[in-house]
């Protein structure tokens, strides 16, 4: 077993400030002779029985003084988030008061744990696989509710299940291939070709999913980023302070009032969307707006989508063309923007001239259609990229997708020299490699150097 579990580790388990409660965390075989040294039952007999809470008091044993009113829950190996012992103080949340109780538990024999030590010692135990180990660092740092949804689908082993089916899959058609190699004299039939591509071919698609899963996934994680570009004066800024529901930029009648690139999240129907609001792509007239138009563009090449703002009240010019042609390979909304002044522009026509289908008639004066748009941002952002199954999301994240695309390079190389009639021997050699690839999204083979990493992002005493 990898990593030393042997020892007794302690950490606040809550976050650092003033709370109603905070939690001083113990896991490992001192947990419980720690405990029952440094704790005082307000009644009853001083041992702890197992998943019960305790009322009493935090003693310091070489002072005599009581540290803290506490409310003290023992459990003891195997079912506990470690599966071993753990003990869990609740005390006061003030810093100093966890931090004195945690100051005599480690006097006592503890260790002070490393960030995620507790999560590690879960996944050393066997309770959770590593994927389920990356959910719940996911869990605490969601920032969406369908990022958390994710994270626990996750936790649930959503991702663990696709690959053990995987993996299923290649050691039912490495079986046949490595009877025939094991016993050459047995008159067992030649491996079918086709039958493996076939398998293997299958196993790529299931692996194609999963990638387009992560890029999804990505989104309620990591949030899309949505670009709000146009020329001079259209209600770029005006959009902004309408989507954000608040008067974040700058608004005048002067074109060109914005020169710098703003951004501001907004959660859209469980989605995070970082809006983008930036200069008015145009020729600029100076230094400022030179480098304004600049950044604007960088912001721009980064974004998911884009909405794309016209004045409805005034002509489409050359202006406006040209950054529609900017933006043409963009996934893309069209805003017409002023529908509370007399109409100018012909929305069917414009559609039709851009290509665009999605339109937006808004006005960012007074907020008329932008419910509209906010849901269209969330149907763009989410749409066309259905990689779910039985209609649930499968929890990819960046570490997995890089293994699955290693993967899926492996079996192009087989499926490659399958074609070419490459000796079975070899063709299983690479089967295993790709299985023992696979092993490192439920940490079965993930090496060392990884989960450190891995475990090093969350906090200290998850
Ligand atoms: N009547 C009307 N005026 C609007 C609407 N949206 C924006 N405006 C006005 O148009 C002017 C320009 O709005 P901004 O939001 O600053 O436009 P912008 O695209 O950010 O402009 P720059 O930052 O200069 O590129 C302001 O006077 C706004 O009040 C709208 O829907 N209706
Ligand atoms: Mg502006």
């Amino acid at each position: 077993m990898r990593g030393d579990e042997s020892d007794t580790i302690a950490a606040i388990a809550t976050p650092y400030g003033e709370g109603g409660i905070g939690i001083v965390r113990i896991s490992g075989p001192e947990a419980k002779k720690i405990a029952e040294k440094i704790f005082r039952p307000r009644r009853g007999a001083a041992t702890l029985v197992t998943h019960h809470i305790r009322y009493g008091e935090i003693v310091d044993p070489q002072e005599g003084v009581v540290l803290d009113e506490v409310l003290l829950t023992f459990m003891a190996a195997p079912k506990t988030y470690t599966r071993q012992d753990i003990v869990e103080i609740n005390c006061h949340g003030g810093f100093w008061d966890l931090q004195r109780v945690l100051e005599v538990v480690l006097r006592e024999g503890a260790r002070a744990a490393l960030p995620g030590e507790f999560t590690k010692r879960a996944f050393l135990s066997g309770r959770i696989d590593l994927a389920q180990a990356e959910a719940v660092l996911d869990i605490i740092q969601a920032k969406t509710e369908e990022g958390l949804r994710l994270a626990e689908e996750q936790l649930r082993g959503g991702l663990s299940k696709e690959v053990t089916g995987l993996r299923e899959e290649l050691l039912t058609i490495l079986a046949p291939i490595e009877a025939y190699l094991d016993f050459p004299d047995e008159d067992i039939d030649s491996p079918p070709t086709d039958e493996v591509g076939g398998a293997l071919r299958r196993a790529v698609a299931t692996l194609e999913r999963l990638i387009g899963a992560y890029e999804e996934g990505e989104l309620y994680r990591d949030g899309v980023r949505v670009a709000i570009v146009g020329k001079a004066n259209v209600g770029k800024s005006s959009l902004l302070n309408q989507l954000l529901g608040r008067g974040r930029a700058i608004v005048t009648t002067i074109p060109g009032t914005t020169t710098d690139v703003l951004e501001e999240t907004v959660n859209l129907s469980g989605l995070l969307v970082r809006l983008i609001d930036m200069a008015g792509l145009r020729e600029p007239r100076n230094e400022v707006e030179r480098e304004g138009v600049r950044l604007a563009r960088g912001k721009l090449s980064e974004a998911h989508l884009v909405i794309f703002v016209v004045d409805r009240s005034n002509p489409l010019d050359d202006q406006d063309r040209n950054i529609f042609q900017e933006i043409r390979e963009k996934r893309k909304l069209l805003a017409l923007n002023k529908i509370d002044l007399p109409q100018c522009l012909v929305t069917e026509a414009l559609s039709k001239e851009m290509g665009v289908r999605d339109v937006y008639c808004i006005s960012a004066l007074n907020g008329d259609g932008i419910e509209g748009l906010k849901r269209g941002i969330v149907e763009a952002a989410v749409t066309g990229r259905a990689h779910r199954k039985d209609g649930e999301l499968v929890p990819v994240n960046l570490r997995h997708k890089l293994v699955l695309e290693r993967v899926k390079g492996v079996f192009a190389e087989i499926l490659e020299g399958l074609r070419h009639e490459v000796p079975w021997d070899i063709a299983v050699i690479e089967i295993r490699r790709a299985l023992d690839i696979l092993g490192e999204i439920v940490g079965e083979t993930t090496p060392e150097e990884v989960l450190d990493i891995i475990f090093s992002r969350f906090c200290i005493g998850k």
